[in-house]
């Protein structure tokens, strides 16, 4: 421990400390843009500057280490001054068109500008060109927001381990993007979006699909079905002021039912048809002598990577769709059927935490017979927006449920797919049963719950040993595989997730901002709103699901049928 004086507070802290960590501790405020907890700490856009005594130059606090007996000012003039004429050098090559940006009134540098009372931007030079990438399904790239904080830089490099998005050329021309200036359609990004959440600014955004959407609703020949991906009610309601971790499913589907959806569905459904389908695949893949690891195929951002990156995997990845997908056939084959609605007059619309999942719905395997299995994918931050256009007041709706017709009944098993280690445990709680041929009460495993880049557990089904592994945020998975491939382990089952945490942090996902990430673990309080909804749930196992047991009576009959295999699986070439 050390002890150091912040404006003429004494503050104890370990020694490994910076002194942006300490002034935290004693309660001191300092303003930081290019910080970003555990992911970029290079003190880059000196908006942390403190005076250290003795020090000749300001210091930035954000990489500065504390010493003992230090002395730190963070507001005298010279401070304040310095912070904000690195703030109005920013703001001089920046795009400045607030009103119109995706981020106005949620952007950092926004936010910070207003904090130091900058009233005018001194020097007008030349600025970078407008340059909108906006090529690939998932993502758009805006050149003259970039502030090359670095922030996406880093968690795509360090965090996702793949370096899709990095600083090119120099000087005046130093670029934030992709090796060449190529468009992010074009490279082996995988998108996650994490480089959306990691910016403090508009430069990356999803690529707007609000329109499509207004458009099929407007129409009346349109019927239009709406499913909601599980770790979209955990995070929803920060865009209405509430809290992070806040459970909304009951206003949501409220909101969605205003907006004039036709139906109203959850992707918990499909989820839990997932598990019928990927549970019988491992079981079979186990008792047969089929390829293992099995790995799952549900995080569209995981499959690019694979296929990127580790093609020799191919062949373990599930060849089940993922319940997004299995959700969109299912509407276009069997709910279709029942209520008589030409397949070709149903448009899909998806809620998904995630902007993978944008690319994921329109990949040439998505669809049966040439009928697309989800035709438009938005993300959570697109919901709001619909809302928000919408006009709905949020927070006074009063709860309403999903429709109950025939795709209407979920599980908790299916809740916990959007948390990491979600679907394993959703798998084992429906395999457990198969193997023992008992029903269990017990049904939480808590070895593959928790924020842990790599997790792992055995488990003990009918006299065999099942070995699993969970993985989460892309370079946790690499992690994994190069201890497979090495023959250092040898599990039976693995779960992939490609973003930290799992969907419940997707690259759809709400905004927060830097600063409350350094008081907040968000993962883990989105994580608690599903488990809050699994427990409240009376049925908690996939295979308990009485419309999925229907499904399967009256029209796809065995899992891994001719006819689930024909909607529901598909296959991952190289
Ligand atoms: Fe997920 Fe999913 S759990 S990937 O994270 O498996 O996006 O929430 O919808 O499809 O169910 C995302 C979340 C989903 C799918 C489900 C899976
Ligand atoms: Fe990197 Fe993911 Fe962003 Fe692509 S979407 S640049 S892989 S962080």
């Amino acid at each position: 421990k050390v002890t150091l004086t912040i404006d003429n507070i004494k503050v104890e802290v370990p020694k490994d400390y910076t002194i942006l960590q300490a002034a935290k501790l004693a309660g001191i405020d300092i303003p930081t843009l290019c910080y970003l907890k555990d992911i970029n700490e290079i003190g880059a856009c000196r908006v942390c500057l403190v005076e250290v005594e003795g020090a000749r130059a300001l210091q930035a606090s954000c990489v500065h280490p504390v010493a003992e007996g230090m002395v730190v000012k963070t507001n005298t003039k010279k401070v304040r001054d310095a912070r904000k004429s690195n703030v109005e050098l920013i703001l001089s090559n920046h795009n400045r068109e607030c009103l119109t940006c995706v981020r106005n009134k949620n952007c950092e540098l926004q936010n910070i500008a207003d904090e130091l009372g900058i009233s005018e931007i001194p020097f007008e030079g030349e600025k970078t060109e407008t340059v909108i990438d906006d090529q690939s399904y998932s993502i758009v790239r805006d050149q003259s927001k970039c502030i090359l904080c670095g922030r996406c830089v880093n968690v795509c490099k360090n965090v996702q381990g793949i370096g899709i998005l990095d600083f090119v050329n120099r000087g005046f021309e130093t670029r934030v993007a992709p090796a060449f200036e190529k468009s992010m359609a074009d490279v082996p990004c995988i998108y996650c979006g994490q480089c959306i959440t990691a910016c403090p600014v508009g430069a990356l955004k999803e690529k707007d699909d609000i329109d499509k959407v207004w458009d099929v609703l407007d129409n009346p020949d349109v019927h239009v079905v709406v499913q909601t991906a599980p770790a979209v009610r955990a995070a929803l309601g920060e865009e209405f002021g509430l809290p992070i971790g806040t459970r909304v499913t009951g206003k949501m589907v409220a909101a969605l039912k205003r907006l004039g959806f036709d139906k109203v569905y959850d992707t918990d459904f499909a989820a839990d048809l997932t598990i019928m389908e990927e549970g019988t695949e491992l079981l079979g893949r186990i008792q047969n002598g089929g390829k293992l690891p099995m790995i799952t195929s549900c995080s569209p951002g995981w499959i690019r990577f694979c296929e990127f990156n580790y093609p020799e995997f191919l062949d373990n990845l599930s060849t089940c769709k993922s319940p997004q997908q299995m959700m969109g056939a299912i509407i276009k084959s069997y709910y279709a059927q029942k209520n008589d609605i030409d397949p070709k007059n149903i448009c899909v619309v998806s809620i998904m935490p995630c902007t993978s999942k944008k690319t994921e719905s329109q990949r040439n395997e998505m669809n049966v017979n040439g009928i697309r299995d989800v035709d438009i994918v938005l993300t959570t931050r697109e919901l709001a927006k619909m809302i928000k256009q919408a006009r709905i007041k949020f927070l006074e709706l009063e709860d309403e449920k999903y429709d109950q017709d025939l795709l209407g009944d979920y599980t908790g098993a299916g809740v916990i797919f959007g948390v990491t280690g979600g679907v394993m445990e959703a798998a084992l709680r429906t395999v457990a049963e198969v193997l023992e041929g008992k029903s269990f009460e017990n049904v939480e495993y808590e070895a593959v719950r928790g924020v842990e880049g790599v997790k792992e557990a055995t488990v003990v089904l009918g006299g065999k040993e099942i070995k699993v592994a969970v993985a989460h945020g892309t370079a946790n998975a690499a992690k994994v595989l190069d201890m497979v491939k090495a023959g250092e382990k040898d599990y039976h089952f693995i779960e992939v997730m490609a973003c930290p945490g799992g969907c419940v942090c997707g690259g759809g996902q709400p905004h927060v901002s830097a600063k409350t990430k350094m008081d907040i673990d968000v993962k883990a309080e989105r994580a608690k709103a599903l488990y809050e909804e699994d427990e409240l749930l009376t049925i908690r196992k996939s295979h308990e699901n009485p419309q999925i047991k229907k499904l399967y009576e009256d029209f796809l009959g065995k899992p891994n049928s001719h006819k689930a295999h024909e909607l529901l699986h598909t296959h991952y070439a190289a």
